[in-house]
């Protein structure tokens, strides 16, 4: 069984959309994880027994995505010293100014390494925590610099009109 060291997280069914996005980069990079709903609000005896155990399980980054009222990074911050990386989950009402707004303003002493709103920074999640493993893992190095020089290698070096 290979050893889980990254957790995703977040607060409703309705966040997977998505933190797939972030699961998928995990995927590619051979990084394995476990996924969890876990609500601040909802569930918050199970925010506090994932957050409480965390360290204890092994876990080195804990990705965590919610919209609205956003406190699940935070309080997952609050209750772990593992790493929480927050990433703003798009809502209707408010774009995920809200989620972003309620993510990033943590009080000094307790951060959490706050991503772009949606999937773009849901992705970015699964490459930052990827890098947080890769300091300690060779071979993990290896596959994200590959990563990073063929998304380079893609980009074209003039616009066309295809
Ligand atoms: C937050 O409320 C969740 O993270 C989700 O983004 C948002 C809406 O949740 P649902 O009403 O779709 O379950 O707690």
């Amino acid at each position: 069984m290979p050893k889980i060291e990254v957790g995703i997280i977040m607060g409703s069914q309705s966040d997977w959309p998505t933190m797939k996005e972030a699961a998928d980069i995990l995927d590619a990079l051979e990084v394995p994880f476990e996924t969890r709903i876990v609500s601040a609000h909802r569930t918050p005896d199970r925010l506090w027994s994932y957050g409480a155990e965390a360290a204890s399980r092994g876990l080195k980054a804990i990705i965590a995505g919610a919209g609205g009222a956003a406190h699940l990074p935070g309080m997952m911050a609050s209750k772990t010293r593992v790493p929480v990386i927050g990433v703003p989950v798009q809502t209707r009402a408010l774009s995920g100014v809200d989620s972003l707004y309620s993510i990033v303003q943590m009080p000094k002493g307790y951060p959490v390494a706050t991503m772009a709103i949606g999937s773009a920074g849901a992705a970015n999640a699964g490459l930052m925590a990827a890098a947080i493993l890769a300091n300690s893992d060779a071979a993990l190095a290896e596959r994200l610099d590959a990563w990073r020089a063929a998304l380079s290698a893609s980009i074209p070096e003039e616009p066309s009109d295809d």
